[in-house]
């Protein structure tokens, strides 16, 4: 087990309340199942009630379960995933620093192709540039999955772009809502932000060991820190109505799966192309881009085979943008007031 990584008896007690929903479990009985004592059954009963879980507790009969947990707890995940790659194997945290940090050490003490490590809580959730990704607990989904891929480090952007296009898929399919995808990885949805990834790597020049995706969801917020709020938002609060983190990590893991293999199978361009189709970011969109190089107004022209961003500067030269970022810029329409003739 990975140190700090949710217990598995833990896990085992969610599924024991899961699979005894209605009925009330006794104490003992739970202990003896998962090979505990009483009162560890007891403290971690309250753990998971300070994580939203109603648990209802029988005095002299036993605990019962009043509501599925939305837990992303491995036994309630694992088991609708079939026997996939991408999964396999789901480390879970109650609060961590930050999962990319954990799938990174991960990576380099070997672990395999697929492995998932995913937070309840991040105390210190990372950006791009040393940034911070706001992780409430119990609200969002802060996932890392670990790849390695027979790919060049050059497929490094493609497979960013491949997880924004599962990312897409799955909140798409899970809420209706419509989801917008803004050069390189961000999720929008009316024009704000509900999704981050964070790409790393661990390669030489020809090899990439493993890729860390880092993938950050609001899912529940009720509402977003007066720092974000202008500019991110939730899908509970785009949707009004709370949203199962549980159907979408399971959502999400199935499209990661599915796009990971279509990118070995068929190219670039089986991932470029269908990120083209769900961003209106990709052509003809008037934005500031912010790179090393400093900030200009152009106008974005599709993405090349390699995941860069073609832009046309107003100059009439055109480039590839391969790191940075891209601001949409609204369109005034002209409102000059003419004079009236006399
Ligand atoms: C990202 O960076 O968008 C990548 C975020 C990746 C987070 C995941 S969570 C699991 C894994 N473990 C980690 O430690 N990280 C990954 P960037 O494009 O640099 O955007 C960061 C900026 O987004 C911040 O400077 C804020 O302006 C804004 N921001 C911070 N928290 C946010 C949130 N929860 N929702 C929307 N915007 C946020």
């Amino acid at each position: 087990m990975a140190p700090g990584s949710t217990n598995r008896k833990i896990d085992k007690l969610i599924h024991l309340l899961v699979k005894n929903a209605t009925v009330v479990v006794p104490g003992p009985k739970i202990a003896s199942e998962i090979g505990v004592t009483r009162s560890t059954v007891w403290t971690w009963i309250e753990k998971l009630r300070s994580l939203g879980v109603e648990i209802r507790g029988v005095p002299a009969a036993g605990y019962r379960l009043v509501n599925i947990p939305d837990l992303l707890a491995p036994s309630l995940v694992r088991p609708e995933l079939g026997e996939p790659e991408i999964g396999h194997n789901i480390l879970h945290y109650f609060r961590t620093e930050s999962t990319n940090d954990v799938a990174l050490k991960l990576a380099a003490e070997g672990a395999a192709h697929g492995t998932v490590v995913v937070a309840e809580e991040q105390t210190a959730g990372r950006g791009r540039l040393g940034r911070a990704w706001y992780s409430e607990k119990s609200s969002g989904i802060y996932m890392s999955v670990i790849l390695r891929p027979p790919l060049s480090p050059a497929a490094a952007p493609v497979l960013t772009l491949m997880a924004g296009v599962a990312v897409h898929q799955a909140i798409t399919s899970t809420t209706g809502l419509a989801v917008d995808i803004r050069w390189p990885n961000d999720l929008l949805v009316n024009r704000k932000k509900v999704c981050g990834i964070l790409t790393e790597m661990n390669a030489e020049l020809d090899r990439l060991h493993a890729v860390v995706l880092g993938i950050g969801i609001n899912v529940n917020h009720t509402q977003m820190p007066a720092e974000l709020r202008a500019i991110a938002s939730s899908l509970r609060l785009e949707a009004h109505r709370t949203v199962s983190r549980v159907q979408l990590l399971v959502a999400l893991l199935r499209e990661l799966e599915r796009h990971y293999h279509l990118l070995l199978k068929d190219g670039n361009t089986a991932i470029t192309e269908r990120w083209a189709a769900a961003s209106t970011f990709a052509r003809g969109k008037r934005v500031r881009v912010v790179n090393a190089a400093g900030e200009m107004l152009a106008t974005t022209a599709g993405l090349d085979p390699s995941g860069a961003l073609r832009i046309r500067r107003d100059d009439g030269r055109e480039e590839s943008l391969v790191a940075g970022e891209v601001v949409e810029v609204k369109v005034e329409t002209a409102s000059v007031q003419r004079p009236r003739p006399a």
